[in-house]
């Protein structure tokens, strides 16, 4: 998916300037191949944007570009938080030549104008004039010109099936996950999070008809092109004000709006029973909730208490009855957690709807409560882990268990919820959903899996297949029947259809 701040920048950059966008998850390059294309197409300034856990190859890249003469700007959660490092005043190396602080929509312009002048700045912060941080309102929002933009390199399809799919003119030889972001901030204030600290506690809100209308020059677009197009509300809580939510939703659906959509909502606001209908009217179809633990004390030591366990069934319940589906988000490696997490936890989930899980381990981000906490406390193994990356490996020692049994818990976790058993078993959960339905179902599983299991490869893929054939088998075979069951009773279906009064 997108990152959505680049085409945002992109929408708001001065007349005059030509933006060209590449994204390191979606075309990586090496240094060497970007100095190339940055010679090539004769750029003038890069920003380069990163979360903490793609800091130090932004760094290095960052590093090639200056070396090769090219400014650099930096911006995002971790420079924000430790623009020190990025300027090179923590005594370590230098990577950037400004940082932009926090959210840069209304400096982001002031940038593009210094440096076409050669006047670069070191810090740009979003102040009013007593110097007080000016969060942006939303209101006007930007046009995003998504249906005039070359997504190629974000298409999901995986490019040696994408011809053939496109022959068969079925509109899913194309698939695409449009960030769109109707809110900003949540007050939560979880403490591991870095939302509440970087977006502040005031929630601002887009207009409705700015995002109906975004929504509906992207299904213009969808349907011009015969693609698939899903939306991911981005928002970190877009139920956060449910009045607001359920007001949007309502229009969504009158104006006709609706792309089938995802978003991240705490469970506590899906009590709500009218907000979960109008979820599933407005084609909701994944939910990611942040569940974290089923366990109350550990959820109490986060300052995620607002999370009850005990409705963790309820909730879902109440969604997959509506044919909403969750992706439910855990992390071990928290205070109360012992040896046995993974079977506790898995337990439980095995008794729900069948949704997406998915483990991490507890990581301390710098400038959050917990990073601040475990420095206190010495409890910090690697403190810069952000400088060595290494995916799902701890930064702190847990406190009842060792870090390598958090591993080892993970891995567990990861391991069955998405073995062959496991896979077969959810799927015939839902035996009674259409057949489309648990294929789009089981093909979700698949790609989750390869969250933790790296399956980049041919043989990776081939050996997934291998050891899901029965199930593919069955899936098959019943998707071929419900087809020629459609296809041979569609003349007699058509001729009704004719004899209908006008
Ligand atoms: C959508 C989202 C996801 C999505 C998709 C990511 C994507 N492709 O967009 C999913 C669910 C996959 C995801 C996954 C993860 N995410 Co996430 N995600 C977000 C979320 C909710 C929205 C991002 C967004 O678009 N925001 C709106 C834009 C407008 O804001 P922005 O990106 O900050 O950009 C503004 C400024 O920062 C600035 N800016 C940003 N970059 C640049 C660059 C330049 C040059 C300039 C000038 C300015 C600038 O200008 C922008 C406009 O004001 C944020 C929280 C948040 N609200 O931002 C978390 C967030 C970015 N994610 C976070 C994390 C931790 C993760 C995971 C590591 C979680 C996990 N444990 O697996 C994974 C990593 C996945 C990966 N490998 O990429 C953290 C990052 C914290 C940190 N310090 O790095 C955040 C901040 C949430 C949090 N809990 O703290 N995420
Ligand atoms: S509810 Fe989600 S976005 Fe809000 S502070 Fe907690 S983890 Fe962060």
């Amino acid at each position: 998916m997108p990152h959505l701040w680049m085409f945002l920048l992109k929408a708001l950059t001065p007349e005059g300037h030509e933006v060209l966008l590449i994204d390191g998850n979606a075309s990586p390059m090496n240094e060497e191949q970007l100095v190339r294309y940055i010679r090539r197409e004769k750029i003038g300034l890069v920003g380069i944007g990163a979360m903490t856990r793609m800091i130090a190859r932004a760094y290095r890249m960052a590093d090639a570009i200056r070396a090769a003469g090219v400014p650099v700007v930096m911006g995002g959660p971790h420079v924000t938080e430790i623009p020190d490092e990025a300027l090179g005043r923590d005594g370590g190396p230098r990577h950037a030549d400004a940082v932009a602080l926090g959210e840069a929509d209304e400096t982001w312009p002031r940038i593009v104008a210094d440096a076409a002048r050669g006047q670069l700045k070191e810090i740009y912060e979003p102040l009013d004039e007593t110097g007080k941080e000016r969060k942006p309102s939303l209101q006007p929002y930007p046009e995003i010109p998504w249906d005039k933009m070359d997504l190629e390199q974000f298409d999901l399809v995986p490019g040696v099936i994408r011809p053939l799919l496109k022959r068969q003119g079925s509109g899913w030889g194309s698939v695409h996950m449009i960030p769109i972001e109707s809110g900003r901030g949540c007050p939560y204030g979880c403490e591991f999070c870095t939302v509440t600290g970087f977006f502040g506690d005031s929630i601002r809100f887009r207009t409705n008809e700015s995002v109906v209308d975004e929504l509906l020059r992207l299904k213009r677009h969808a349907r011009k092109n015969r693609k698939q197009v899903m939306v991911f509300f981005i928002d970190d809580n877009f139920a956060i004000n449910i009045k607001r939510t359920k007001s949007l939703l309502r229009d969504i659906i009158a104006a006709g709006a609706q792309l089938p959509w995802t978003a991240q909502i705490s469970a506590n606001l899906l009590r709500d029973e009218e907000l979960v209908d109008l979820i599933a009217a407005s084609d909701g179809k994944w939910i990611f909730i942040g569940m974290e633990s089923i366990d109350s004390v550990n959820l109490a030591d986060v300052n995620k208490n607002f999370n009850k366990p005990a409705e963790y069934a309820a909730v879902l319940n109440r969604l997959a009855d509506r044919g909403i589906y969750s992706i439910t988000s855990f992390i071990f490696g928290l205070d109360n957690d012992t040896v046995g997490v993974a079977d506790r936890t898995l337990k439980e989930i095995e008794s729900w709807p069948p949704g997406l899980p998915i483990f991490g381990q507890l990581t301390p981000f710098p400038s959050t409560p917990l990073f601040e906490r475990l420095v206190k406390a010495g409890r910090l193994t690697r403190p810069k882990h952000w400088l060595d990356f290494a995916p799902f490996q701890m930064a702190h020692t847990p406190l009842k268990m060792s870090i390598a049994d958090t591993h080892a818990e993970l891995n567990k976790a990861w391991k069955r919820s998405y073995s062959p058993e496991r896979n077969q078993q959810a799927i015939a959960s839902i035996s009674d959903k259409p057949i489309d339905h648990r294929i789009m179902h089981f093909i979700t599983r698949l790609i989750f899996r390869g969250i933790y299991f790296p399956q980049m490869g041919k043989r990776a893929w081939a050996k997934l297949v291998l050891d899901n054939r029965r199930l593919i088998y069955s899936l098959t075979r019943q998707g071929v029947a419900e087809w020629r069951g459609q296809r041979d009773a569609a003349p007699a279906s058509a001729v009704s259809e004719n004899l209908k009064p006008a």
